[in-house]
């Protein structure tokens, strides 16, 4: 069932997202017939958590203006998720030398890789659920473009997804570097309009620096390695981030921070994040869990949001990425995945 607009959407019994949750039918009345310039609409905003009710937060931004227009809707979901509060403002702080995260696990006997990605959008455009086909298509150019021009460890290749080898495309997902396709959340948020035309990734030789062009957010720049050595994967990113700047100016909100289309990636729209061996604390849940949320983490299945994990090994990043700079999301990291290898250790 998508959402209409003129109705206030049926929520299942089971439904807990962020959007049910929040939603009520006087919100829904107060909001229902506003409109930003780019079209978006609070059906729009809604129709992902509509359509898929296990959603875990359910509404997508199309333009910056929509964070202000359905703002009744977007703060409490914001002050939910990042325990960010109407009046406070978001700080950014990409500073390696305040970061203090060696290698948790130096003999690599937990970690398996490191990764740390931030999102983009480009100023002055709508976000991905309300670009047209034109815009898709012209940002896709100034990026690779931005991205051929960069030169040393960060130099690579763009590759288009249109024409790219199904098995070569199958592989990368495979291997964590690639999107998949098909999402049916971002589906639903608009974000899969004229696939694949206007999507590619970008990535150096070694594939430790890629970028994602064109998937729920315009670029998400990622920084990742085998092993635990979060410094070397944050630096990198830092550097890509400050290179790439220089050639394409980011939608950036004083008080939200860069503006993502999805309101959980806010801020830094940070996520850094291992993939790590846990087979005792995989067993005892609870325990696992309560590590976890006091460390602000959350622990995701290894092929990607949504997925569920299959083994003992589990992505493990941090949860909130508005009102903490970029340089705590990383430590949030570093300090609850210390606690949990402490812990395994223990067990
Ligand atoms: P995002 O991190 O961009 O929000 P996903 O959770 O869907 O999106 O992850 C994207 C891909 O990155 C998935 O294939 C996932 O397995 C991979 N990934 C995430 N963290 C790591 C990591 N620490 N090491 C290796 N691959 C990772
Ligand atoms: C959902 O609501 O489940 C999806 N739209 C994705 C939400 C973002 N991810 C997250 O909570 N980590």
């Amino acid at each position: 069932m998508t959402s209409d607009g003129l109705s206030f959407p049926i929520f299942n019994q089971s439904c807990s997202s962020l959007l049910c949750r929040h939603l009520t039918v006087q919100l829904f009345e107060q909001l229902k017939d506003r409109v930003t310039e780019n079209g978006f609409t609070l059906a729009k905003v809604i129709n992902s958590g509509v359509v898929n009710q296990d959603s875990g937060v359910g509404v997508y931004a199309g333009d910056a203006a929509s964070y202000d227009l359905f703002s009744p809707l977007f703060d409490p979901i914001i002050a939910d998720y990042h325990g960010f509060s109407k009046t406070d403002k978001h700080r950014s702080d990409l500073s390696l030398e305040k970061l203090s995260a060696p290698d948790p696990d130096p003999d690599g006997n937990f970690i398996l890789s490191t990764r740390i990605r931030v999102g983009r959008n480009v100023a002055n455009i709508p976000l991905g659920p309300a670009l047209t086909k034109e815009q898709r298509n012209s940002v896709e150019a100034q990026v690779s473009r931005a991205l051929q021009n960069l030169t040393g460890k960060l130099a690579g290749t763009y590759y288009p997804l249109s024409g790219m080898e199904e098995t070569v495309r199958r592989q990368l997902i495979a291997d964590h570097f690639l999107f998949k396709a098909g999402d049916r959340f971002l589906d639903a948020a608009g974000l899969n309009r004229d696939w694949p035309e206007g999507r590619g990734i970008f990535h150096n030789r070694d594939k430790t620096f890629l970028v994602w062009v064109n998937e729920e957010d315009q670029l998400r720049i990622i920084s990742m390695q085998q092993g635990g050595d979060i410094e070397a994967v944050f630096s990198r990113l830092i550097n890509a981030v400050k290179e790439i700047e220089k050639s394409v100016t980011f939608m950036f909100d004083p008080r939200l921070g860069y503006l993502t289309s999805c309101p959980t990636n806010l801020g830094t729209a940070m996520r850094a994040s291992v993939h790590i061996r846990l087979p005792k604390l995989g067993n005892d849940m609870e325990t696992f869990k309560k590590i976890t949320d006091a460390a602000h983490l959350q622990i995701r299945g290894i092929d990607g949001e949504h997925s569920e994990t299959k083994s003992d090994i589990f992505d493990i990043s941090n949860k909130r990425r508005l009102g903490v700079t970029e340089v705590d999301c990383v430590q949030d990291m570093y300090n609850g995945v210390a606690a949990l290898i402490k812990r395994e250790k223990e067990l």
